[in-house]
């Protein structure tokens, strides 16, 4: 069996994919190359590389060994032609947006997008001449209406952040394609194990590596994957040029070495937010649970046909609104109140005034992010444990020492 084929198994590409032990002296795990700039063999040699006449690395800013190897791993895993490290997630959607708008152009979006994705989209490319369009996607016609000959980028998340909403890649893909649009899935939160977009009929993906792909909460990093030649044109204009938002090459080897548990680790996270979720639905003290896996989910259909599992992360309100949700929050003795998601420590946060608080309370409304909402990261701990925690302050409400 080769393990270089992407006719292996998903694991099995994630361990193996792009690296053979031989070409490294036998060393079983990838070296970590620490440079900033690479030697050429004579000027020409340079001088041939920058003209782009010759292969090779220049600089760590353009192209580096250890992200080369991080880049074709996840590119082959979420079935694209090529991919882009990124310094974090933001850099990896600066990347590609700065890449191909400007101004006069417009992007459509989705209702619901992280908060600094948002932020970047209304005070940052507005800035410069772009329009941003939101168009609630869970209808894909609603995009159909609003297409027009200034769009450039469609971009969604599915699941959203923080509230779960899905969107129908396949369906948005065919209503772009034949246009000159480009679509841009962020996929962190469904990590290309549960859902792949570019097999959907997307162009490009866009992950926030911080999350499931890293999976230790140690790390900030970012990827992009797509085709050949708009990968090459993002690294040498958006990030190259524009943003200089480069991953580091340790970050590289750290979320190399956690891609390998990729598949292991999603399992645990689907089962245990799966229990939490029937729990919480059950439980008197919560008025409402947003999780793709749960029959009553608006979208639990569209879940079972575009995910391969559920995935870890689950929003709620509770029926005593926000005070009872700070107050369940300051109550929890193991679940985290931290930001970020897909560690294997249980995190909880409160959108409106942490990750989303970037949106004014008008937008928020406007974007079905209530301010009662709670967001759970479902973590590696034993799920009796998570259970106990979410039950016991759900119960007794009451505050920690402020
Ligand atoms: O630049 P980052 O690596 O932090 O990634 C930005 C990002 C991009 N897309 C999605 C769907 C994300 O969730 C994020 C980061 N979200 C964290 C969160 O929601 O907790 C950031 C903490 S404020």
């Amino acid at each position: 069996m080769s393990a270089h084929t992407t006719k292996t198994g998903f694991a099995t590409r994630a361990i193996h994919h792009g690296y053979n032990p031989q070409d490294e002296q036998g060393a079983l795990t990838p070296p970590l190359h620490l440079t900033s700039t690479f030697s050429f063999e004579t000027a020409q040699a340079g001088g041939e590389m920058f003209a782009g006449e010759r292969p090779g690395h220049i600089y760590s800013r353009i192209s580096n060994p250890t992200l080369d190897l991080l880049e074709q791993r996840v590119a082959n895993l979420e079935g694209g032609e090529a991919g882009l490290a990124t310094a974090s997630g933001m850099g990896a959607i600066t990347s590609v947006l700065w890449t191909f708008l400007s101004p006069g152009d417009e992007v459509i979006v989705d209702k619901t997008l992280y908060g600094c994705t948002f932020a970047y989209m209304h005070h940052g490319l507005r800035r410069f001449g772009i329009t941003i369009t939101h168009v609630d996607m869970t209808n894909p016609q609603n995009l159909a209406a609003a297409i027009n000959d200034k769009t450039k980028i469609v971009f969604f998340e599915t699941p959203a952040n923080p509230n779960m909403r899905l969107v129908d890649i396949a369906a948005i893909a065919q209503i772009a394609h034949g246009k000159q649009i480009r679509v841009v899935v962020d996929n962190t939160y469904a990590t290309p194990l549960l859902t792949r977009p570019l097999e959907l009929g997307a162009d490009l993906v866009v992950h926030s590596a911080t999350k499931y792909l890293g999976g230790h909460g140690d790390l900030v990093a970012g990827l992009v994957v797509g085709g050949e030649q708009d990968l090459s044109d993002i690294r040498l204009i958006g990030m190259k040029d524009m943003t200089g938002a480069v991953m580091a090459p340790f970050n590289a080897m750290l979320v190399l070495r956690g891609i390998k548990t990729l598949e292991l680790r999603m399992a645990r996270h689907c089962d245990s937010a799966l229990r939490v979720a029937h729990m919480l639905e059950d439980h008197p003290a919560v008025r409402k649970v947003y999780y793709p896996g749960l029959e009553s989910f608006e979208q639990h259909a569209l879940a079972k046909r575009q995910m391969a599992d559920f995935g870890g992360m689950i929003a709620f309100e509770l029926t005593g609104g926000m005070a009872k949700g700070i107050a369940m929050m300051n109550s929890l003795e193991m679940i985290q109140r931290a930001v970020s998601l897909g560690d294997a420590e249980s995190l909880i946060q409160h959108p409106a005034s942490m990750t989303h608080s970037t949106y004014t309370p008008q937008e928020r409304a406007d974007h079905g992010i209530s301010d009662g909402l709670v967001r759970l990261s479902i973590g590696l701990e034993n799920p009796d444990d998570i259970l106990d925690d979410l039950t016991g302050a759900l119960t007794t409400p009451n505050s920690v020492a402020a």
